[in-house]
């Protein structure tokens, strides 16, 4: 199987620029005035590799011209020429059900997920929920105990935020020493964004009434692994909402169908699905997946527990790993970046392995703790490269480097780690192969 099958996106040809910085970045405003002008000179030469082989080709009527397609369908899929496809990871994971599959990064644009191209982390699968039989009960430190079925939560005010939601274990292989082989989407593909809408957690438990020796809320799913997970009482009564819609239809059931807490900017552990407990505590409540799993484990042997925020974080989607340029001259960069400290103010991309570098415009960026778009044009002149994107968010915070990150992390050597957030890099070598290293 050839290793470099991908090609990358918005390939341009074109002529020279004033650079935005060293080994062929360019200022995104230069290629926009150059658009311009290319498009008044269209038919006679055109920057675009398009238009040069529409005007080559004979004007033939294709057959789907020449035929009715089929009518309307009841619920539409992709058309059968695409082929982004979520990657499965470990086909025989260690538990049944368990494992997770990655989102085609290299594939998509923008800053939506498409609902069917989500990741998944399943710890005992997808369970099957007939929302007639599923109920949600608050309990624990409340006046009011209480309990919903799915049709009683439909009739509550309902907010729609935009946000990303992202594995702890995203990205984690690259806390190894050597660095692996792979794609955005094998390495960094447990990260998505989509649209929420459900109904303020915070509402639920007013409505409870939260006594005022509460501090945390536990979280419990309906799954047979049954995912546990305790949260701020803060925090639970900030942003967190009750998700019951996902790009606007019902959740999918790989999502939490009927029913999700979903806890913006924090590890997506925490974003329990098929919720059916909320029980407020005093005291966090030690479940398995807050104590021998989703813990920090440092070079003294203590380990941090409750690492809760996604820190600044970006990468480059195109180029990126296992793809081959194909030819020399202008690309269109494009990647994302995401952070749940906020949104992303600025993302700096490099073409010379973080030595000098240019402003990428930030294109596209939905909301608070959202994945951002970005692009810049580069040009490519057949050396070698190494591409890199360094985001800074709303507080200020910029994406560290992998030594800086490994330094700080001071962790034992022992797997899985979480929550790497490093500038990640891709080698562009003579060829045009683009592959994961370290920088
Ligand atoms: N009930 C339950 N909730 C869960 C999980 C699970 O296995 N069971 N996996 C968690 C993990 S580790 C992550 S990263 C997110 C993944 O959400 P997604 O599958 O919708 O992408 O859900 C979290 N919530
Ligand atoms: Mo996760």
């Amino acid at each position: 199987m050839n290793k470099f099958p991908i090609q990358p996106q918005g390939a341009l040809l074109t002529e020279s620029f004033e650079p935005a910085a060293a080994n062929g970045l360019i200022n995104r405003r230069q290629l926009l005035s150059l658009g311009l002008k290319s498009a008044t000179i269209a038919g006679s030469a055109s920057m675009l590799s398009s238009t040069t082989s529409a005007q080559s080709a004979a004007l033939e009527i294709p057959a789907w011209s020449k035929t009715p397609g089929p009518g309307s369908s009841d619920y539409g899929s992709p058309s059968s020429f695409t082929n982004a496809k979520r990657m499965a990871g470990n086909p025989n994971p260690l538990y049944p059900g368990g494992g997770a599959s990655r989102s085609p990064l290299h594939q998509l644009q923008g800053s939506i997920t498409p609902s069917g191209l989500h990741f998944e982390r399943h710890h005992a699968g997808t369970p099957a929920i007939n929302p007639a039989g599923h109920k949600l009960v608050i309990n624990g430190l409340v006046n009011r105990p209480l309990s919903f079925d799915y049709e009683d939560l439909l009739q509550y005010p309902m907010i729609s935020r935009v946000h990303f939601l992202e594995c702890s274990g995203n990205s984690g292989a690259l806390f190894g020493d050597d660095a692996p082989d792979g794609s955005a989407q094998s390495i960094h593909g447990l990260v998505s964004c989509s649209e929420w809408t459900g109904i303020k957690l915070s509402s639920l438990l007013e409505e409870a009434g939260i006594s005022s020796s509460a501090t945390w809320v536990s979280a419990v799913g309906a799954d047979a692994a049954s995912m546990g997970r305790s949260l701020p009482i803060d925090k639970a009564l900030d942003d967190v909402m009750l998700a019951l819609f996902q790009n606007g239809e019902p959740l999918r059931p790989e999502q939490g169908y009927p029913m999700r807490l979903f806890v913006p900017g924090w590890e997506g552990n925490v974003s329990v699905k098929w919720l059916t407990q909320l029980k407020v505590t005093n005291a966090p409540s030690q479940f398995r997946d807050e104590t021998s799993k989703y813990t920090d484990t440092l070079k003294n042997r203590k380990s941090r527990q409750f690492t809760f925020p996604m820190d600044v974080k970006s990468i480059i989607t195109s180029p990126s790993g296992q793809m081959k340029l194909s030819r020399q001259g202008l690309y269109e960069l494009t990647g994302i970046a995401w952070s749940g400290g906020g949104r992303i103010t600025q993302v700096e991309v490099s073409a010379d392995g973080g030595k000098t570098w240019a402003m990428a415009e930030i294109d596209s960026q939905l909301g608070e703790k959202a994945l951002a778009r970005f692009r810049i044009p580069w040009n490519w002149n057949g050396g070698e490269a190494v591409l890199q994107s360094r985001a800074t968010d709303s507080s200020g915070i910029i994406q560290p480097t992998r030594d800086a990150l490994v330094a700080a992390k001071n962790q034992i050597n022992y797997r899985p780690f979480y929550h790497y957030n490093a500038i990640q890099s891709w080698a562009v070598n003579r060829n045009g192969e683009v592959s994961n290293v370290y920088a």
